[in-house]
């Protein structure tokens, strides 16, 4: 072990210096080493990545492989659950700490907890309400759901994760992303009425008690601010230029946009839709743009036209966080013998957290 580098003397590294030098880092470390690649990652870093997928595609490979150092260039809550289904001797490392997600930021801890003391003046919720939290959340959220009877989803298995919600107890409490929640329920045949949305800076959510009672769904009030600017105009103007044009967007996205929309899925299923579509089709594609930029790159060659629903750039700028100079000092540091930005969950929170992450498992293989 000898004294960690410091990020600063990487910062003026250009891209190519970075490369050469994450290359030579890479062969050093040899198996000792994976690095995942979210598909919302910019070229420069994907391009690295000895995996491809979404969060818990990515984690499951990190489960399996016989890495030691697991280096996640995606955001926070992506390094923590590959450290939760990970083996005790891996360690799961971000490059940059500063990459987390907005949306997992709309729900924490004590505001969860507080609502589910505020739902007990209601119901019984331990007996009444099944927590479900997006893996796009903190850890310690994953624990909460563990410890309550609750269950974690993504938006490939949002679906079954609410049938089997509702098989355990009649209610959901959903969180944080309301739209993932309404769209997948409304899919499920709830209507809207039956879906509240918890505003959590009030007191009972803003609700009133009879609301809770009526309620099936409790969605919590976040979004992600990446997919909220995708609007149903878009989609109009779109279809007036093309009208053979298909529409594929991601459930983050509002209700209004899901429901113009040809087909609505997570990022994988983008993915194998658009793949598997006949060549010469067009797609209005609704999410993270390096995603959309990388299908147009992809596919043109087969014919296929990729276009980004939003007129203006909108990329996940905690994403865009990790670069190639974050990657090369997080490798160098690794071949020094310094283990920097080690994404570690506390023991308890790691065992209720990897039960909510199981239920998930068991039901979606
Ligand atoms: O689960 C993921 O990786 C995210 C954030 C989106 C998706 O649909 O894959
Ligand atoms: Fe979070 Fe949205 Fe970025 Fe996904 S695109 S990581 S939900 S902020």
């Amino acid at each position: 072990m000898s004294d960690a580098l410091s990020i600063q003397d990487y910062a003026q590294l250009s891209d190519e210096e970075c490369e050469q030098r994450i290359l030579a880092a890479r062969e050093a470390l040899g198996e000792r080493l994976v690095i995942l690649g979210h598909h919302y990652q910019r070229q420069e870093v994907f391009k690295f990545a000895d995996f491809a997928g979404d969060s818990l595609k990515l984690s499951r490979q990190a489960a399996n492989s016989k890495a030691q150092f697991i280096v996640f260039c995606g955001v926070h809550f992506m390094a923590e659950v590959a450290d939760i289904l990970s083996r005790d001797d891996q360690v799961s490392i971000i490059p940059d700490l500063a990459a987390g997600c907005s949306m997992a930021d709309m729900a924490n801890l004590a505001a969860v907890e507080r609502a589910w003391q505020e739902l007990s003046e209601v119901l019984a919720p331990d007996e009444r309400v099944t927590p479900v939290t997006y893996i796009n959340s903190a850890a310690d959220l994953k624990a909460f759901c563990g410890r309550h009877g609750g269950i974690v989803c993504t938006s490939s298995n949002a679906g079954k994760v609410l049938e089997w919600s509702f098989a355990q107890r009649e209610k959901v409490l959903f969180f944080p992303d309301q739209h993932l929640g309404r769209n997948t329920g409304y899919r499920m045949g709830i209507p809207l009425e039956e879906m509240v949305e918890w505003d959590f800076d009030q007191p009972l959510g803003g609700l009133t008690p009879e609301q809770i009672r009526k309620a099936k769904i409790i969605l919590w009030k976040g979004f992600c601010s990446v997919h909220q600017m995708f609007q149903p105009e878009h989609i109009d103007k779109f279809k007036q230029l093309y009208p053979d044009a298909k529409v594929i967007s991601h459930p983050e996205s509002s209700f209004e946009v899901c429901q113009k929309s040809d087909a609505v899925g997570s990022t994988e299923m983008i993915i194998r839709t658009i793949a598997d579509s006949a060549p010469g089709t067009r797609w209005l594609v609704g999410t993270e743009l390096n995603l959309v930029n990388r299908l147009h790159e992809q596919f043109k060659h087969e014919g296929k036209n990729i276009h980004f629903m939003s007129p203006t750039v909108c990329m996940c700028s905690t994403m865009f966080r990790i670069d190639p100079q974050h990657l090369a000092w997080t490798l160098e540091n690794l071949v020094a013998g310094n283990i920097v930005n080690q994404i570690k969950v506390a023991p308890q929170e790691k065992e209720q957290a990897r039960l909510a992450l199981q239920r998930m498992l068991d039901i979606s293989l």
